[in-house]
């Protein structure tokens, strides 16, 4: 198995490469996006490119990423999501759907071309949504986690908002009403089914990330895969390399049934795993606390033997971590996980 470390947009620079490498990483995962909701309502965006006005990833970019990564000694092995604004209408169904799908199979190629073995991605519409921050993690360090007693009150989402991000500042006023699970899957499978023989070409293998939080809907909107059965769901749509897996252990473990170890197991026999988000967490949905490894409910050493007793070889990157209280609360609460993920991974692949 290999050790890396995902890196947020601004992040991808020397410094942080030099980083990942100094705690044992030889891998990275590279998030292109701006996650902040309000980024298209920033008075500093850079205006888009009338050569490329929809922000597509551009072979450039995508080269001169690659080798900076590759100039610290490492390999980028994926670009983990899309853009809400570069899929919006493939999520919601909308007129601009079939440009979108274009969109993303030219992004793909791209990716392939360059050589980045993997793209992850999180189908959903309201995304990633409603978590709190607590200092819950072991001695107080600040993490992220979910309540729907204590967190935000579930709202249906507004029109111009997809996967928590506003993409149409200019949208009319309303919200975009609820979505079926059967819409949800339709306009997945429709996803699925014109991208995924492009990226088998290209070499790309696109790795679906679960609904984080693993509920059955989310602002009105049905999410696809909260319980672990679905995973079979999502590979059954296309059967291919190209159609694969990015196990978030956290997610999974949050979800009601089922039980990670067997996630693991099932999936690496299957070789459908791409990459795995390497977290633990407390708890299920609808109350759950992220936490340091070593103090969650999965036994990580023992979930990294099963990955290795099932044939898994590919990448495992911390995802999140609780934040440690110090000058630099990110990077320390990385490098632990890292240190710890090391060990145990030395152990366990030298028959310890
Ligand atoms: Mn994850």
């Amino acid at each position: 198995m290999k050790i890396g470390l995902g890196l947020y947009r601004q992040m991808l620079n020397r410094d942080h490469f030099r980083f990942a490498r100094q705690a044992g990483c030889t891998h990275v995962v590279a998030h292109l996006l701006d996650y902040r909701k309000d980024q298209f309502l920033d008075p500093d965006r850079r205006p888009p490119d009338p050569a490329n006005p929809r922000d597509l990833w551009t072979e450039e970019q995508l080269t001169d990423l690659k080798t900076g990564v590759n100039a610290e000694g490492l390999v980028l092995e994926a670009i983990e999501n899309f853009e809400p604004a570069h899929w919006s209408d493939i999520l919601l169904d909308g007129p601009r759907k079939i440009e979108q799908i274009e969109d993303i199979k030219t992004m793909i190629r791209r990716v392939g071309k360059v050589g980045i073995p993997i793209i992850g991605y999180d189908f959903s519409i309201a995304g990633v949504w409603g978590h709190i921050q607590g200092s819950w993690a072991r001695g107080g360090a600040t993490a992220l986690g979910f309540s729907q007693k204590h967190g935000p009150r579930e709202t249906l989402i507004p029109k111009g908002e997809v996967w928590n991000v506003i993409y149409d500042p200019e949208a009319p006023s309303g919200d975009i009403g609820e979505v079926t699970s059967e819409q949800i899957w339709m306009r997945y499978e429709e996803f699925l089914k014109a991208v995924v023989p492009v990226a088998e070409e290209a070499g790309v293998r696109l790795a679906a990330h679960a609904d984080d939080p693993p509920l059955p809907t989310l602002r009105g909107t049905a999410r696809l895969v909260y319980q672990p059965h679905m995973y079979q769901r999502v590979l059954d749509i296309v059967p291919s390399t190209a159609n694969a897996l990015e196990i978030c252990m956290g997610t999974t473990q949050t979800m009601t049934e089922g039980d990670i170890y067997d996630v693991l197991a099932t999936y690496s026999r299957k070789k459908a795993i791409a990459y795995v988000h390497f977290r633990n967490v407390r708890g299920q949905v609808p109350e759950y606390r992220e936490v340091f490894l070593d103090e969650g409910d999965i036994d990580m050493v023992k979930a990294l033997r099963v990955l290795h007793d099932n044939g898994y070889d590919g990448l495992l990157v911390p995802d999140h971590t609780p934040h440690m209280t110090c000058s630099a609360p990110w990077h320390a609460g990385m490098t632990y996980a890292l240190g710890y993920m090391q060990a145990a991974l030395r152990i366990i692949e030298t028959g310890g």
